[in-house]
């Protein structure tokens, strides 16, 4: 049917399903499911939507943990023309009424243990048209036996709108068009030789860049297949990687410092894999020697961001540098720069990290201004990222310009937890830091000032689980008198990151 070169992830996929349909494409708790199959679900999601009434353009919100019926649906919402919006199943009710408010979304696909959450907000939200949620709902959502012969996605076309980045206090949604999404999978493709003989276990969430644009994308494009699971569970995952059949495991540094301690519980070791990648945060030197002593594997630490995808890698052939994140993906660009002359900087000098290339998205959803200030004129992306790049073109992270807390890949913006401990009741004044630890990487930590004694850190702790995911909740809160300010009436952080690190050591 169709030999033009793809448009889109969703297209490679299609041509993939007509050219290897009986190919193991994903399995999941000991289900297996060719692309054919996977193709034949997508279909009936898609089939689904156009009935509904789905118009090209609009948004559908999965909010769902790893399964098939989430790849399904993914595919899906790109087959009819539609825009996927991923939502972190952790969110609560503040995230979530910005999310499917702030994108307008019409649909929304949810896990049925989350749906009672959902049901809250969709007074407030009169845009959401519809909530399909898995089992019975969902079943007679679905139409079989249709197969999909509409338009397919255009490459300038929205392809997601990824939420991120709330240094303003809500998250802005970064907009990924198929071409975005295409050129970065190549490239990444490209660098780590995927082929369809790779086996990708896959224990990241979905509804995350990491999981969707690299394990998910890659493995459609490849033609390679998944082991999917519902999330990182590492008795479970050293148990797949004994199993042998899996070539690639993708994880955070959380993920790699676990299997360390698993590997100590154990007597026997898992056979190599073709490649372990790790990103969405430092990899520290240690853990890599310390994987490379266990496992006899190095690691491959590559760096990422949702507005432009994977930026860089270490050598599939060649040195993989600890402490550093590789040189730029084939076919894109990186630079280090003064943060305020702009001006390029030479090899090892300090500067914020730019990035160009077919991988770098739109802009943010409904916000030209903040669109504007993160580009240059000449179409580089200001990354928020610290760090200098080697005579010999390998790039390091020495730090982050943006407020942002990264614990265990996860992002935690402290605005936006200041924001909801602010509505607390007791609470005068918050500030929010990142603290070290030793799992996490960073924790997040609070220092409050009370206008009611009597109020606990309990209760600041259980106040802001109600509303945000569970893991933005500070583990520390610390109340003090009065936070440290600079003349300007600042509130100076890295002050109490040093003070909160005194009082818990
Ligand atoms: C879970 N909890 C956490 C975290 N995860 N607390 C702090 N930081 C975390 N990362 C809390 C929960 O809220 C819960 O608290 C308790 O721990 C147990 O929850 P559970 O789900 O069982 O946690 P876990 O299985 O231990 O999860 C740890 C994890 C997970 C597997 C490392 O956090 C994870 O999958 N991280 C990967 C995130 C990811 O994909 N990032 C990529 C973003 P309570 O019991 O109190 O409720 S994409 C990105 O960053 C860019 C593009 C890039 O470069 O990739
Ligand atoms: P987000 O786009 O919000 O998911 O998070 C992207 C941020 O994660 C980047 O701006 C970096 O600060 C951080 N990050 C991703 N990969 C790495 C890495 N390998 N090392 C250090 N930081 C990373």
């Amino acid at each position: 049917m169709m030999s033009r070169e793809p448009a889109s992830v969703v297209e490679a996929f299609l041509q993939m399903s007509e050219r290897v349909p009986d190919k193991l494409c994903l399995r999941f708790q000991g289900k297996a499911m060719s692309y054919a199959e996977l193709r034949r679900s997508a279909e009936a999601f898609a089939a689904g939507l156009c009935s509904w009434g789905l118009r090209r353009g609009e948004r559908v919100a999965l909010w769902m943990e790893n399964s098939p019926d989430f790849l399904a649906a993914y595919l899906s919402i790109h087959l009819v023309g539609g825009a996927v919006v991923p939502i972190n199943t952790q969110y609560r009710q503040w995230e979530l009424h910005h999310i499917l408010s702030d994108a307008a979304v019409r649909l929304c696909f949810v896990d049925e243990p989350l749906r009672p959450e959902l049901a809250h907000l969709e007074r407030k939200l009169p845009g959401l048209e519809l909530v399909v949620e898995t089992g019975a709902p969902l079943k007679r959502f679905l139409i079989e036996g249709q197969p999909y012969r509409g338009r397919l996605p255009e490459s300038e076309d929205l392809a997601l709108i990824a939420y991120t980045s709330g240094t303003t206090g809500r998250s802005k949604g970064a907009m990924l068009l198929h071409r975005n999404l295409l050129a970065n999978i190549r490239a990444i493709s490209a660098a780590w030789r995927w082929t369809a003989d790779d086996h990708l276990l896959l224990t990241l969430p979905l509804f995350h860049m990491h999981g969707l644009l690299v394990g998910a994308n890659g493995t459609f494009v490849s033609g390679g297949s998944i082991e999917l699971h519902r999330d990182f569970s590492v008795v479970n995952v050293y148990d797949a990687l004994l199993a042998g059949s899996v070539t690639m495991f993708f994880g955070v540094p959380t993920m790699y410092t676990r299997l360390l301690a698993e590997a100590g519980r154990r007597h026997e070791k898992p056979p190599p894999l073709r490649l372990y990648v790790s990103g969405s945060a430092p990899l520290s030197a240690q853990t890599f020697v310390e994987f490379e002593q266990a496992f006899g594997q190095h690691i491959l630490e590559r760096y990422g961001l949702t507005e432009t995808g994977m930026n860089t890698t270490n050598p599939y052939d060649g040195d993989r540098r600890p402490g550093t994140v590789g040189v730029p993906f084939p076919g894109q660009e990186a630079r280090v720069v003064h943060p305020h002359t702009r001006e390029p900087l030479p090899p090892d000098t300090d500067g914020e990290i730019e990035v160009r290339g077919p991988h770098v998205f739109k802009g943010y959803w409904n916000q030209p201004e903040a669109t504007a200030e993160c580009f240059t004129a000449d179409g580089w992306f200001r990354t928020g990222d610290l760090g200098h790049v080697s005579g010999d073109g390998y790039f390091t992270i020495t730090g982050r310009a943006k407020e942002l807390i990264i614990s265990g890949g996860y992002n935690v913006y402290p605005r936006e937890v200041e924001e909801v401990l602010q509505g607390c009741p007791g609470v005068a004044e918050v500030a929010v830091v990142g603290l070290p630890h030793p799992e996490l990487g960073e924790q997040v930590a609070a220092a409050i000032v009370r206008s009611d004694l009597a109020l606990t850190a309990e209760e600041v702790i259980a106040f802001c689980r109600n509303q945000l995911a569970s893991y933005k909740k500070p583990r520390h809160v610390v109340f003090v008198d009065a936070l440290p300010r600079n003349a300007m009436g600042k509130i100076q952080k890295y002050v109490l990151s040093k003070q909160l690190g005194e009082t818990l050591r």
